[in-house]
């Protein structure tokens, strides 16, 4: 490429920002398609940034960890959605054009307000909060989030649970056409997770909609996904169509996959190891090859508020 100086540029040459910004995107497009190697944060600048809208009316929660977030690049560019492949940097690629909209939560089971429901009449009682919380995924790396949410507590309050109710179970969307890694069949769609009604009634778990004070990309689980900070990532189920109140325990879809290596409960504890490594320390993602791992806290450190739901079970068992 032919680099001139300042001085032979005519003032006609000269763009504004925003096509210097779209053209330096179109040139890193580019240079993908060329075969250049480039670093998973590069590729979080070829997301189109008006899809980054800001969330009106966030408050900030009590709940949040004074831990130094993670960056945007880091969060959006790093992930798990086997809807969208299995490697950690396909969703940011096989994502970017999915249309979380027209959405639908259909409400069934054990509860009083049941029915499919759109998605912004779904939302409309609930407050938006930020809550920036310390992520554990069981491949034994760690983040730390902005999400922007709703407490699912006051969801299911809403809901209002019959007394026949002992579970809440989530669905993930399931469709083939906008979700390429459907077509194959690396697990038994749609993805699946669930908690126990103490677990949802517990007040630190959260439906994110947002981070970063902006709408959630859609990699990250796009337009509702569930955030549950003392279990492992597994359960933070993307993209939710269904929502069930059960009497019975509600099948996993990593459970289901690998019983002896993901359980139910996936409550972070370092001293039961994974069959194929250890869970007694973290990566923080974005730290650098060189940082040393941390310790894994018991409940990823947030014991004080949940350690209580789990008095009388055995979790080396119950993991
Ligand atoms: N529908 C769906 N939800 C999912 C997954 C998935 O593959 N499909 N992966 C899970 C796993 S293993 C993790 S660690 C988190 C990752 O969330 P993040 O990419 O926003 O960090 O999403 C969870 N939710
Ligand atoms: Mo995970």
């Amino acid at each position: 490429m032919l680099i001139r100086k300042p001085s032979d540029i005519r003032p006609s040459e000269i763009t504004s920002r925003e096509n210097y910004l779209n053209r330096r995107q179109f040139m890193q497009a580019g240079a993908i398609a060329g075969g250049t190697l480039l670093a998973p944060a590069a590729l979080g600048a070829i997301v189109p940034e008006e899809r980054r809208s800001r969330l009106p009316d966030v408050r900030e929660s009590a709940f949040s960890t004074d831990a130094t977030p993670n960056s945007y690049d880091d969060i959006t560019t790093y992930n798990n959605f086997y809807e969208f492949g299995t490697g950690k940097d396909d969703p940011v690629v096989y994502a970017r054009d999915f249309e979380p909209r027209p959405w639908t939560i259909t409400v069934e089971g054990h509860a009083e307000k049941t029915g499919t429901f759109d998605f912004d009449d779904f939302m409309r009682p609930f407050d938006l909060e930020e809550r920036i919380y310390r992520m554990r995924c069981v491949e034994a790396w760690s983040m730390v989030i902005p999400w922007v949410g709703i407490s699912l507590a006051s969801v299911v309050k809403h809901l209002q649970p019959t007394s026949r109710a002992k579970y809440v179970a989530f669905e993930t969307l399931n469709d083939p056409t906008r979700m390429p890694g459907v077509r194959r069949r690396v697990l038994d769609w749609p993805y699946r997770e669930g908690l126990t009604i103490a677990e949802a009634m517990n007040p630190l778990p959260i439906l994110a909609v947002g981070l970063y004070g902006e709408v959630l990309p859609n990699q990250n689980g796009a337009p509702i996904r569930l955030v549950v900070p003392w279990k492992y990532g597994f359960k933070g189920i993307k993209s939710i169509v269904g929502i069930r109140f059960t009497e019975k325990q509600p099948p996993c879809s990593w459970n289901e996959a690998q019983p002896r290596e993901y359980g139910f409960y996936a409550n972070v504890n370092p001293k039961v190891a994974h069959p194929r490594w250890s869970q007694a320390r973290e990566r923080r993602i974005g730290a650098g090859v060189f940082a040393s791992k941390q310790e894994t806290l018991m409940f990823n450190g947030y014991g004080e508020h949940v350690a209580h739901l789990y008095e009388g079970l055995d979790l080396r068992r119950n993991f």
